[in-house]
């Protein structure tokens, strides 16, 4: 199909409803007018709209290679007994994931293997080992996962700041690039900027043709027309905008992965398209070190002979249900199924999958919020745990990781606290098969495992009945609640001042502040309580482990914050408007970002049956 300018006008506002043509193929040349351009944001419905998947290559082994510091050898990551990472060079030689580890060195005989890293008892970090055992080491991946968190740091640096990065996956981050494009789009063909005084419909007029793109350096093109000679359609078939938007975002991608290379050491494979779903296909088309384009005009070509069961969403009760009802397999066949036929059969929301099978998909990219809101580290018991004596051992090992990756966070965000910390536990025998049990979590600035392990023994022993039989399978701990409190302890610094030599802390205690805020006058000269002048309850702090007068101070304000969050949200109960005591108290939960509505993401009702756990 090639890409001729589109002859209908189509006004720009409203939804693009799918069509009922039933090929339906009919949006890959929209016709860009200039209010297209001078819109600030047309959102999911963009049609110069440029979206990336950058998926990093072999990445546990690429994080082991880069480690080890050998580039090139053959090498797999091992977990137990399971291959769960291959480097390109290692298949090569056949070695596939998930391959026994005994076929794959016989496959190559100087394979390099390594387990992932794992914890023992007592210990405070993981250690490479050969041959960890199951029954008395759990794995960890924190290496991988700060590898990830730096180069999701990077991409974001890398681009331009009115990119969205929304992490994908552990190795794997969407970019929308449409806004950046559009400014460099904007910068490079001015004459777009502005609609000509003999504009025959003003705003609404289309934009001159646009230039023919050279897609050399770029990346590499799916072919519009696979069947004919590889790189004819490239330079035969006219360029249309949107091929120029995903050729400036090509640039964009290439450039990050470069820095990315270059300063990590990981190389990556992307995929640049004109829409999330398109691009996560796209992206696996040339790896590893690839970069896939595809152009509008190759999407039909693209998607047809596409085994529909292999897109996510499809593969499960509703991809089986569909390929019974119509007994076909590939994308091209359930072409021919007019959108009222599939609505009938599945209903109304079935237009889902109308549109994702002609490559359309208007899911946003948005970017996660990067703060993890709980952390759980939780092992399988190989043996299971028949009484109180044996946990104590996996509860360390628990405990270590916990910490480890609370200070771990703490590196790009300081001031995390977690609320409470939860230890739970799975008994196969029990009627109800798990439990757990949990208590807040003191305001320690140093977190090791000792104090982890501390907290959680004593959950333990609230959890456990000495008496009964047990039969634990599974143990888990974990913190929830986890807030940055930056922002708090700013406004807690307004009054509680750094102690002076002048005005001694002790002082503070005495110091009249404002009614509206926590005011420090109620609270105690050692800094272990405060009395509500509200209620007049007195809150103390746990006398664990908090030792400066910094950790106590911040840690009583936080206190007395939530103290007042708990007043307020008892106003609000009593109020009719909602809105107005907050309003009137002029702030809000200091650490609590405000609710933002959800995005529904699980599959629309009227096909929810197919989506259930089969
Ligand atoms: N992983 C895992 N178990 C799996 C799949 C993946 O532990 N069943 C881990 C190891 C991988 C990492 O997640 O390195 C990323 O998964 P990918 O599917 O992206 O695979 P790779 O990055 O290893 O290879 P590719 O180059 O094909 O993306
Ligand atoms: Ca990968």
């Amino acid at each position: 199909m090639s890409a001729k300018p589109n002859s209908k006008f189509k006004s720009w506002k409203g939804k693009d409803k799918a069509t009922e043509d039933s090929s339906g193929f009919d949006d890959l040349n929209p016709t860009i007018t200039y209010r297209h351009l001078s819109a600030h944001n047309l959102g999911v419905r963009d049609p110069l709209r440029v979206i990336a998947l950058c998926d990093s290559d072999a990445f546990y082994a690429a994080c082991e290679m880069i480690r080890l510091g050998i580039p090139d050898k053959p090498l797999v990551v091992l977990q137990w007994q399971s291959l769960i990472a291959v480097n390109y060079p290692a298949r090569t030689f056949g070695i596939t994931r998930m391959m026994n580890i005994d076929k794959a060195k016989e496959l190559c005989p100087e394979l390099v293997v390594v387990h992932v890293a794992t914890y023992a008892d007592g210990e405070q970090e993981p250690a490479y080992r050969d041959n960890p055992d199951t029954r008395t080491h759990k794995i960890s991946l924190d290496i991988y996962r700060r590898e990830s968190v730096k180069m999701l740091q990077l991409y974001k640096q890398g681009l331009p700041e009115n990119a969205e990065v929304e992490k994908a996956s552990i190795d794997e981050a969407f970019m929308d690039l449409t806004r950046p494009v559009r400014q460099i789009l904007l910068d490079r063909y001015p004459h777009l900027a502005r609609v000509p005084d003999d504009a025959p419909m003003g705003l609404d007029t289309p934009i001159p043709p646009p230039p023919q793109v050279s897609w050399n350096e770029l990346g590499t093109l799916v072919p519009i027309n696979p069947a004919q000679e590889s790189d004819a359609d490239s330079d035969d078939i006219p360029s249309t905008w949107h091929d120029v938007a995903l050729s400036i975002g090509a640039e964009l991608m290439e450039k990050v992965r470069q820095e990315i290379k270059a300063k990590m050491g990981y190389t990556t494979s992307a995929g640049i398209a004109r829409n999330k779903f398109l691009a996560k296909l796209c992206a696996s088309y040339r790896k590893p070190m690839g970069q896939s384009i595809l152009r509008n005009a190759a999407i039909p070509n693209y998607m047809k002979p596409m085994a529909f069961q292999k897109i996510r969403f499809l593969g499960g009760k509703l991809g089986n249900a569909l390929a019974a009802e119509y007994d076909v397999s590939t994308v091209g066949d359930l072409l021919s199924i007019t959108l009222d036929e599939m609505q009938n059969k599945f209903g109304e929301e079935s237009i889902w999958v109308y549109e994702v099978l002609r490559g359309i998909d208007y899911s946003e990219v948005k970017e996660k919020q990067t703060l993890n809101k709980s952390m759980l580290a939780a092992k399988n018991l190989p043996e299971p745990v028949t009484k109180l004596s044996e946990g104590y051992q996996w509860i360390r090992t628990l405990a270590a990781e916990l910490a480890l990756r609370l200070n771990d966070a703490r590196e790009t965000t300081p001031n995390l606290w977690p609320k409470t910390l939860v230890l739970s536990a799975r008994d196969v025998r029990a009627h109800e098969s798990r439990r757990s049990k949990q208590a807040p979590w003191p305001f320690v600035r140093e977190v090791n495992v000792d104090v982890v392990a501390a907290a959680a023994e004593k959950l333990w022993k609230d959890l456990i009945d000495p008496h009964a039989s047990l039969k634990i399978i599974n143990i888990s701990l974990g913190f929830t609640g986890i807030e940055g409190i930056e922002s708090g302890l700013k406004s807690i610094d307004t009054f509680f001042k750094a102690p002076t030599p002048k005005r001694p802390l002790e002082d503070d205690t005495t110091n009249d502040d404002t009614a509206a805020k926590p005011s420090s006058k109620n609270i105690s000269k050692d800094l272990s309580s405060f009395v509500c002048s509200r209620c007049g309850q007195r809150s103390s702090l746990p006398q664990s482990a908090i030792q400066t007068i910094a950790e106590r101070q911040s840690a009583l304000a936080l206190m007395q914050m939530e103290h007042e969050d708990f007043h307020l949200a008892l106003d609000l109960s009593k109020v009719p408007d909602p809105a107005r005591p907050l309003r009137e108290a002029g702030r809000v939960a200091v650490t609590k970002p405000a609710k933002k509505k959800r995005r529904k993401e699980s599959p629309p009702r009227g096909i929810a049956k197919f989506f259930g756990k089969s």
